[in-house]
């Protein structure tokens, strides 16, 4: 005879196969019997057992819900921005859930919305439920900077000559968003003596992560200044003929070029008249 033995349960739980066991003999089955907590704690179940004849037997089972499962947190994939700053805001979204609790807030550091250096900062996400089961997801947050800096600089500067070369000093300066305030390298540097015409002014600046940017402007050294000229006092000699030879010496010198050649017209070493003779001479090379 083998008379099926059919196992139910009560709300609570589910009887697995077999749930009608058919027992040879005096023997034994299994089932499987499993619990759906909806809360922690002490679960009970209550397993009938009924056999072929009607009678039933009742079998009381317990056991208890835990929760030693962490959440699963949930990070963003690595993120990398360019730098607004010295620091630059980041704003990141990262969950979590936990089979019991369901979903939850894990705590980030550094927070979504702290300001980021430039470099790569490691974030940590950590979730912990109810039970004190906790789990951690890590990214990281990369701040570029390739951002040139800025770089300001006069407008061309024109300046009259006050020698050979003019020393000319100009204010330029440079900026970075990281970095803040950089000093230029200008060539030729400020202060440097500047011949007459037109010289290019080009000034670099270089940030911390070597992103450069240049700008120029021009000094213009003019001259129009004429020579300084030299002349003898009035000269006066008793005539030797109907005209006279009367040397002299003229000299010119220029601010710029130095030494000019004074021509004098009559030129020294002319034969004057008798009477007054006015002498002109002239020497710069760029007298208007
Ligand atoms: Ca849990
Ligand atoms: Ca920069």
């Amino acid at each position: 005879m083998t008379p099926p033995f059919l196992i139910a349960g009560d709300a609570g739980f589910t009887v697995g196969a077999p749930a009608a066991a058919t027992i040879p003999g005096a023997g034994t089955t299994t089932a499987v019997v499993t619990f759906h907590a909806t809360t922690l704690g002490p679960q009970h179940a209550t397993l009938t057992i009924t056999s072929a004849n009607g009678g039933t037997r009742q079998i009381t089972l317990s056991a208890l819900a835990v929760d030693t499962t962490a959440p699963t947190v949930t990070v963003p994939a690595d993120i990398t921005v360019e730098a607004a700053g010295p620091s630059t805001t980041v704003d990141f979204s990262a969950s979590a859930n936990d089979l019991v609790d369901g979903p939850t807030t894990p705590a980030c550091s550094p927070a979504s919305g702290s300001g980021f250096v430039v470099g790569t900062t490691a974030v940590t996400c950590t979730a912990t439920d109810l039970q004190g089961n906790s789990a951690s997801a890590g990214f990281s947050v990369t701040v570029t900077d390739h951002t040139v800096p800025s770089v300001t600089v006069p407008a061309n500067i024109t300046t009259e000559a006050t020698g050979a070369t003019t020393p000319v000093s100009f204010t330029v300066s440079a900026r970075d968003l990281v970095d803040g305030p950089i000093t230029p390298v200008c060539t030729p540097a400020a202060g440097s003596r500047f011949p007459v015409g037109t010289t290019p002014v080009t000034c670099t600046a270089t940030d911390a992560h070597n992103n450069r940017a240049s700008a120029g402007f021009s000094v213009i050294v003019t001259d129009h200044t004429g020579p300084t000229i030299s002349v003898p006092g009035d000269i006066t000699r008793e005539a030797t003929g109907a005209t006279t030879p009367v040397t002299f010496a003229a000299t010119a010198s220029d601010l710029v070029d130095g030494a000019v050649t004074a021509i004098c017209a009559p030129a020294s070493g002319a034969a004057f008249l008798v009477g007054t003779t006015a002498d002109y001479l002239h020497g710069d090379r760029r007298a208007p």
